[in-house]
């Protein structure tokens, strides 16, 4: 009777792991995996090898490169992501489009964490959906080597001085934003006269811009190919510690200051795993692992202390002081909304 159980064991056991191509039962007897869905280059990939083999989940990993495709690609269905990265003004949208999970925060006592600054802001006002992961400001990364000047102004990336060698952010409300408060106006108007006249400003300055990127304008700036163009701080950071020459400028009419989050979206079917994952990046090690790879600011304030000193007192960086002075956070603009892809369209049509 023994050798019969034993050997109904060994089948049991065998079976499941050709199944499953080797991967580990975790302690809830099945083999769970994970859709991860992020910005490109906002991880230490090391990490997610990390948790799989702490936690014996299985990470499937995937990359988007503005809050606008990963909202298209949630809508057009079909997918089974258990955590997003949105920005600000996305986790707002996605709430109000109800495609987001409530988070139990009793299993995220890494929440404790975060900066205050960083809790119960506009878009998610009891923090009931969200958890910050890092956040920055927009401004201009250029090569001081070759333009002498400083640089005041988001008009200088309407200089035609520097035709051809200017790169802009392929991201509507990027773009669209820093021409408002270049006019002085709000970076979330819903107003449709200050809306055609940024319009305008991009459709005039368009003829000059070498093309419109998300990550391939550091390795233009790496190699000269640019010497100017429009950027989050973390990827300045990041330039700026590899190649001296380059600076990076918050300009004097203000600028946009974000906060990109975790969240589990309502088509996760693994929320408890999903939020193992998230309090996993909470934790000050695995954060400050990934604030060292990515160049961003953090807004873990634990994982903060175990970065260099030289990070912790970088005023791009960590700023003293109250972050929102820099600038204007995003909203969603709810319905108003495609009146700013309509003025995308038209821009990148000309
Ligand atoms: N390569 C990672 C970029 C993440 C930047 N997020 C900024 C969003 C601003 N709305």
């Amino acid at each position: 009777m023994k050798k019969y159980l034993l050997l109904t064991l060994v089948l049991v056991l065998a079976t499941a792991l050709a199944g499953c191509g080797g991967e580990k039962l975790n302690k809830l007897g099945y083999y769970p995996k994970l859709n991860v869905y992020n910005w490109s280059d906002y991880i230490d990939p090391e990490v997610l090898k990390d948790f799989e083999d702490e936690y014996g989940i299985r990470v499937n990993y995937e990359n988007f490169a503005t809050n606008e495709e990963m909202l298209a690609k949630l809508k057009a269905g079909g997918t089974s992501y258990d955590v997003l990265f949105p920005s600000d003004y996305m986790v707002q949208a996605l709430i109000e489009l109800g495609m987001l999970q409530e988070l139990d925060f009793d299993n995220l006592d890494n929440f404790k964490n975060i900066d205050p600054m960083f809790k119960n802001l506009l878009f998610d006002p009891e923090n009931k959906y969200s958890v910050p992961y890092f956040w920055g400001t927009m401004g201009i990364v250029y090569d001081s080597a070759r333009i002498p000047e400083d640089i005041t102004s988001w008009r200088a990336l309407w200089d035609d001085k520097y035709a051809g060698k200017i790169v802009m952010l392929d991201s509507p409300r990027d773009s669209i934003g820093i021409t408002l408060k270049m006019l002085g106006y709000s970076a979330n108007t819903r107003d449709i006269g200050e809306l055609n006249e940024a319009m305008a400003e991009l459709i005039k300055q368009k003829p000059i811009v070498r093309s419109y990127e998300i990550d391939a304008f550091k390795d233009m700036m790496a190699s000269g190919d640019a010497i100017m163009s429009l950027c989050w701080s973390g990827d300045a950071m990041l330039l700026i510690s590899e190649h001296p020459n380059l600076s990076y400028v918050i300009p004097e009419e203000g600028t946009n200051v974000w906060v990109d989050c975790m969240v589990v979206p309502t088509v996760s079917k693994h929320k408890r795993e999903a939020e193992l994952f998230i309090n996993y990046m909470l934790r000050p090690d695995v954060n400050a692992k990934c604030a060292i790879a990515i160049g961003y600011s953090t807004a873990n304030t634990e994982a903060i202390k175990l970065l260099p000193e030289e990070t912790q007192n970088d005023e791009v960086a960590y700023p003293k002081g109250n972050v929102w002075d820099k600038g204007e956070i995003f909203i969603d603009l709810g319905e108003f909304t495609v009146e700013y892809d309509r003025v995308w369209t038209e821009i990148k049509s000309k």
